[in-house]
């Protein structure tokens, strides 16, 4: 699928409130343009609930319900049964997509335990978690997504923590499809939307949403932002399905070895919520954390992916 492929119906309206540059909105464009006319989605309060615009007027498109913070599994599980009904009974001739659009906040920290718990039902359903890496919408707050060492409004001189990681919680829950995706990969990521709705049970994709405001980089960086995080191995493409973890487009790539790893000091310099690495002083010893981290993560990926080239190689053998 190539961009020029995308249907042209539009489901993510023009004149939302979003901010200039939201990566929010432009992940709901893709991914309805995936998923098609025929979906049920459901808000979790988030920047979501604030970008579709105020009452009576919408962006979204599709028969939407804006719910509490902790509630996308449990309001997922309610909807897929109802819709299981309606199909049952002849009121709809297809069952729609049951779509949970929820924040980094309303999905690593409040919304986990309703989230594992359908997932658990393995309840019919996609999930999304835009990860913002930050409570965006009241003020870029630290969340369980945030990474170590970036500023927050409650972490002044950086998160003394490493995030965790829910795409591997959820892989962890052996639900049917786990992807993560980025705004700089659409076709990678609109591919992983249109295979997601074929598949019957719990369906995770998280798409790493720079927020210029939050991460205080241009406006006009997004896009650049989301590329930077993807080659400087701080962003991870992959999709897992049937106990198999396959890496996608720009993280495929550097894993054979067709391009390099960015530095990551590159990918921090991009935004000022890494500002106090840089500045009055460079502090080395955080930045070579993060990249040792990175380092360690791809040396073993390229170690197994050449290993795994190795083994076909002796197998492809022909016979003496
Ligand atoms: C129980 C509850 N606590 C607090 C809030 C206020 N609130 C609304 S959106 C939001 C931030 C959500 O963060 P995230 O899920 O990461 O989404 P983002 O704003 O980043 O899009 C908060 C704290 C709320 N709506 N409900
Ligand atoms: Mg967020």
């Amino acid at each position: 699928m190539r961009l020029r492929d995308f249907p042209e119906e539009e489901l993510f309206l023009q004149g939302s409130a979003a901010c200039q540059g939201c990566p929010g909105s432009a992940a709901l464009r893709v991914a309805f343009k995936a998923l098609g006319r025929e979906t049920i989605l459901c808000v979790i309060a988030s920047c979501t609930s604030v970008l579709q615009s105020p009452f009576p007027v919408s962006a979204l498109n599709l028969p939407t319900l804006n719910m509490a913070f902790a509630t996308g599994g449990a309001t997922a599980s309610g909807l897929t049964a109802a819709a299981d009904r309606l199909v049952a009974r002849g009121t709809f001739k297809e069952k729609p997509t049951i779509l949970v659009w929820a924040g980094d906040g309303g999905t690593y920290d409040i919304g986990i335990q309703a989230l594992s718990g359908a997932a658990e039902r393995n309840t019919d359903f996609i999930y999304v978690c835009y990860n913002n890496e930050a409570y965006s919408n009241t003020g870029t707050q630290r969340s369980g997504a945030t990474p170590y060492a970036a500023w927050t409004s409650n972490t002044t001189r950086g998160k003394d923590e490493w995030r965790k990681d829910v795409a591997q919680i959820m892989v962890a829950h052996g639900v049917p499809y786990v992807a993560t995706a980025s705004l700089a990969y659409p076709t990678d990521m609109y591919r992983k939307f249109a295979k997601a709705k074929e598949i019957k049970g719990t369906r995770y994709i998280e798409i790493q949403a720079p927020c210029p405001p939050g991460w205080k980089f241009p406006s006009a960086h997004t896009i650049k932002v989301a590329r930077m995080a993807v080659q400087s191995g701080m962003w991870m493409l992959y999709e897992h399905e049937g106990g198999k973890t396959t890496y996608t487009a720009g993280t495929q790539r550097i894993i054979q070895g067709q391009s390099k790893l960015l530095p990551v000091e590159e990918y921090l310099r991009a935004q000022g919520r890494f500002r106090h690495l840089f500045s009055p002083e460079k502090d080395e010893e955080r930045i070579g954390e993060i990249q040792g981290r990175i380092n360690h993560i791809f040396e073993t990926l390229q170690f197994t992916h050449k290993m795994k080239e190795h083994i076909m190689d002796i197998e492809l053998a022909p016979p003496r």
